[in-house]
């Protein structure tokens, strides 16, 4: 159960609540596969190291980042799920299609997340190159999967407490 905080002592960034009673859906990008494969194995992982049930994960992919928020958005729609975790990959390339992407799906998934009042999670690499992603997807900086699924889970418990 999430707590109600008094004082800073006492937050701690370990505690991570039982995923045990929520659903989660997984939204991966086809874009940089290799990358968003690993982001992926990092989610549920950690999804279920925390004791989430398998018939609980409901996992789908799309295209391209840019795709994640009608995927998120379809997924909420249809499905009574407690949070959506959004995985994709978007490097750094010669053109601004970066920043149009990287812009509109940071936007959209809050959008969806509001549209919902459930926690929808920013999973996503926007990294300069595919050695930073590389880092970031199980590497030497951790893996943005692990952190979307625990970012859900206490998402997930912070909104049925207060609901
Ligand atoms: C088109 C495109 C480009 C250039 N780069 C990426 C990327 O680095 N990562 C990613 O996830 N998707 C990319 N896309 C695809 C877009 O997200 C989207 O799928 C297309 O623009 C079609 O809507």
């Amino acid at each position: 159960m999430a707590t109600q905080l008094k004082n800073l002592s006492d937050f701690s960034e370990t505690d991570v609540p039982s995923a045990a009673p929520y659903h989660f859906g997984i939204v991966v990008a086809e874009w940089n596969a290799e990358i968003t494969n690993a982001l992926y194995q990092g989610a549920y992982e950690s999804l279920l190291e925390h004791g989430a049930l398998i018939d609980n994960i409901f996992t789908y992919s799309v295209p391209g980042s840019f795709e994640l928020i009608a995927g998120a958005d379809i997924l909420l729609k249809n499905k009574k799920l407690d949070a959506v975790i959004c995985l994709g990959c978007v490097i750094q390339g010669e053109t601004r299609h970066f920043d149009f992407i990287c812009d509109a799906v940071a936007n959209g998934i809050s959008n969806v997340s509001l549209k919902y009042s459930k926690p929808v999670i920013f999973g996503v690499l926007t990294t300069d190159n595919q050695q930073q992603a590389i880092d970031r997807a199980g590497g030497k900086h951790g893996n943005k999967g692990v952190e979307g699924a625990v970012t859900a889970i206490k998402m997930a418990n912070l909104f049925e407490t207060l609901n």
